[in-house]
């Protein structure tokens, strides 16, 4: 038997029906060979962070179990992303999007490879990850950084609202 790994996936909407993105995404990465669903955080309305000229995000976080290497998950959420018509509105960073799926965690792997940064860099600083990851995994840990329940303890949570 191949040996199965906890993982976390942040998934992000912010263009047309975001929540319905969201709900297929979640039933459509279940469906992955590989992949089986533990967990869905509440979905949550969250302002845009990092660029504030757009419209609020959808966010939420599953936990899964997968037989997949970390490489083969992204390739997994890649293809889920591009399924669901990923586009940005314009060529920027951190623009809005129709489908964002972010590896968050993998195990308590430490990953740092071109296109696979696992923890993903950015976890312990957003509330948006950090509010429904702790839904999924109260006890999660980001290697590297600590407990994420003490990372999302000195953030702005106030306008992490459950749908
Ligand atoms: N994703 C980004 C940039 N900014 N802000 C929120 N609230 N939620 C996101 O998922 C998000 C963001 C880049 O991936
Ligand atoms: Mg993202
Ligand atoms: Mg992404």
């Amino acid at each position: 038997m191949t040996a199965q790994v906890q993982a976390c996936v942040g998934l992000g909407a912010n263009l047309g029906d975001a929540a319905g993105t969201l709900r297929q995404a979640i039933d459509a990465l279940g469906s992955r060979d590989g992949v089986a669903m533990r967990g869905v955080s509440r979905f949550y309305r969250t302002p845009a962070w990092g660029r504030e000229d757009q419209p609020d995000f959808i966010n939420a976080v599953v936990l899964i179990e997968t037989t997949l290497p970390a490489s083969k998950l992204l390739a997994q959420l890649l293809a889920i992303e591009a399924d669901f018509g990923r586009h940005r509105a314009d060529g920027e960073r951190w623009g809005p999007r129709t489908l964002d799926l972010d590896l968050l965690l993998y195990g308590d792997a430490v990953i740092d490879e071109p296109g696979l940064r696992v923890p993903h860099p950015h976890l312990h600083e957003r509330a948006f990850a950090l509010v429904p990851l702790l839904d999924v995994l109260p006890a999660a840990r980001i290697p590297g950084y600590g407990d994420a329940r003490d990372a999302v303890s000195v953030l702005e949570m106030s306008n992490i609202q459950p749908l």
